[in-house]
């Protein structure tokens, strides 16, 4: 299963108002049991990671002191985050609704779930909790050019939500800050938070003969549906972050209406003619389960 489902329970409020959504993290409220199951979930993929894994993650990872010991304090977290690149981690309840999203993003603030799955949740969680949203997410903003990218993501969210085309803008942050793989001189590696914190997507989505790997293609991106219940029948490559940041550090207002003018919806599984297919996958693990896609 996947780490966690994309849906919007708070609705789609068209507020400008981020604040009304920050709340404490309330660290003195964690029990025992709560950083007995950040270790536990921390010393798993820690493991699994391994030569999975960007190096970005991994070294920002032990840069940030993020460890097994204890759920991180997202204040004391952020001091050094910020002296880093600026961004900081706030405390929301869980989903928030787009606009705030994307205005926390604009401004280099990271919303985080506060609280911590269960303990007969360790494997699969619907809402984006801690685990998903510090271990998965936190570490890479970091790196000074994913920093940009998701400020840059943030910004481009808000004109998208003016044109009509978040849709457009979630799949690109599906398939690349929660689902990405990248190619580097090791072997291609994982970088997207929702298989970064998932054990078995770990796994899945770099050994399993069953997804299709593809060069990642913004446009093609952007046009592509996917599951918000299961592991990823499609999985995009990109070449670094530095490619990510410049291919979308645009105004997207022309791609925008050519999207419009022919609207096109590829299935969560579809190979197309012109991807560049690193391998197609025989979709073998999907085949057979019920289907959901977004
Ligand atoms: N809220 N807390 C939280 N975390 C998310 O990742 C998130 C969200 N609200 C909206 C949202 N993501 C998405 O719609 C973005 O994809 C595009
Ligand atoms: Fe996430």
């Amino acid at each position: 299963m996947s780490e966690y489902v994309s849906g919007n329970p708070m609705g789609h409020g068209d507020t400008g108002d981020y604040t009304q959504y920050i709340i404490d993290q309330g660290w003195k409220n964690y029990t025992a049991e709560d950083h007995g199951t950040w270790k536990i979930l921390y010393n798993k993929q820690k493991e699994i990671l391994k030569g999975r894994a960007c190096d970005e993650f991994m070294d920002n990872l032990d840069r940030l002191k993020i460890s097994d010991a204890q759920i991180p304090d997202f204040k004391e977290l952020s001091k050094t985050l910020k002296s880093l690149t600026g961004w900081e981690v706030v405390a929301v309840p869980g989903l928030i609704p787009d606009l705030p999203f994307f205005q926390l993003l604009s401004e280099r603030k990271f919303p985080a779930g506060n609280f911590i799955r269960r303990r007969d949740q360790l494997d699969y969680i619907e809402e984006p909790d801690v685990f998903h949203d510090l271990f998965g997410h936190v570490p890479l903003l970091a790196d000074p050019t994913f920093a940009d990218y998701l400020e840059a993501y943030g910004k481009g969210g808000m004109r998208a939500h003016e044109h009509g085309t978040i849709k457009n803008l979630a799949r690109l942050y599906w398939y690349t800050v929660e689902f990405g793989l990248m190619n580097t001189p090791k072997g291609v590696r994982i970088y997207g938070a929702g298989i970064l914190s998932s054990g078995g997507e770990s796994v899945f989505a770099l050994e399993d003969q069953s997804p299709n790997r593809i060069k990642f293609d913004l446009k093609r991106v952007m046009q592509t549906a996917y599951r918000v219940d299961d592991y990823q029948p499609t999985y995009f490559i990109i070449d670094s972050f530095k490619q990510l940041f410049e291919e979308t550090y645009q105004d997207f207002s022309g791609l925008y209406k050519e999207l419009k003018a022919a609207p096109k919806e590829f299935g969560a599984d579809q190979v197309l003619a012109d991807d560049h297919l690193i391998n197609e996958g025989t979709q073998s693990y999907h085949r057979g389960r019920v289907k959901s896609a977004s």
